[in-house]
């Protein structure tokens, strides 16, 4: 079939009364939302000429996705999660709101109700023989005061890259901890080194990037949100350096500022110290907060997550 056989007034037409816009009932945020992408959907089908068996080879993904719970993962790997965040970031910027650590995406795996302590955590079961990794920092304001009783949520992938409690092998809440800062702002915890995500191979959204010619792998990575009463929640990860996806992340969650040193310690006296008995690595990140501002956009979102057993 040809393109653009249908006149852009009745397109316009069909999708004000099929969102409702002729009805005085409902909510009409929504109305204009599901108005706007009729229209740009129905502009796409006709521009690019979409045939019936595309449309429904599409509609078919969408069902199959759904019901394999995979639009988190499907967000983030076609960038629209990333996309939100640089959204959020200029509107800080036109409201003033300048500094602090750069956010970047949440991701799908985030379970609430993890085990909180105070000032430093193990995060690690001890079942993965994993390089141990101890990481460290303090929460401070922009201007550098320490914040005391900042709650640092901290999440991260096993050395096969998978997440417990979506990963029946693990026990609860392995590699989640919420730490609350001490006196100084200080947090510290011990872990394992995480490796990369990958989407799970027969998936919807492997199958997606496959077929678009992509990959689907994390660089491997460690999530926190650090809240504070007062203060922005922010919502952010550090990338592990010298991974090889470091700056081919499938999701767009890498940035510069979030690409911590990581020391590898091998001295005899040190790893004595820590209480170990081989090379380990240690990674210090300090996190900065923003003052909450009245009228600020948002930074604490609201959103579906798992829920922990
Ligand atoms: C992850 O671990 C993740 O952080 C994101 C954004 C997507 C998939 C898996
Ligand atoms: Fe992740």
């Amino acid at each position: 079939m040809p393109a653009n056989l249908i006149k852009r007034d009745v397109i316009t037409a069909l999708a004000a009364r099929a969102a409702g816009l002729d009805q005085p009932e409902g909510n009409a945020r929504l109305k204009q939302v599901v108005n706007r992408l009729l229209v740009d959907l129905m502009v796409a089908i006709d521009e690019l000429d979409i045939s019936m068996d595309e449309f429904w080879c599409g509609i078919a993904y969408l069902t199959q996705a759904g019901k394999q719970n995979e639009f988190g993962l499907i967000v983030p790997g076609v960038v629209l999660e990333h996309f939100l965040d640089l959204r959020l970031d200029e509107a800080e910027q036109r409201a003033g709101l300048a500094g602090g650590t750069a956010r970047t995406i949440e991701g799908p795996l985030y379970i609430a109700g993890a085990p909180m302590s105070k000032g430093e955590a193990r995060l690690d079961d001890g079942t993965d023989d994993g390089e141990v990794l101890f990481m460290e920092g303090q929460v401070r304001d922009v201007s550098g005061k320490p914040i005391a009783g900042a709650i640092v949520d901290v999440w991260h992938a096993n050395t096969m890259g998978n997440y417990s409690h979506f990963d029946p092998t693990q026990t609860a809440f392995n590699l989640r901890r919420r730490i609350e800062t001490d006196a100084e702002g200080r947090y510290r915890f011990r872990s394992i080194m995480p490796s990369g995500y990958a989407c799970p191979s027969g998936s919807q959204t492997e199958k997606l990037l496959g077929a678009i010619g992509r990959h689907g792998n994390r660089p491997a990575h460690v999530h926190f949100f650090v809240s504070a009463s007062g203060y922005r929640k922010l919502t952010t990860q550090i990338n592990i350096d010298g991974d090889k996806y470091l700056h081919d992340d499938f999701a767009f969650g890498t940035r510069g500022e979030l690409i911590p040193r990581v020391e590898r310690v091998a001295d005899a006296g040190e790893i004595h110290k820590f209480g170990l008995n081989k090379p380990f690595a240690r990674i210090r990140f300090d996190f900065s907060m923003t003052k909450e501002v009245a009228g600020a956009p948002a930074t604490i979102v609201t959103r579906e997550h798992a829920e922990a057993a």
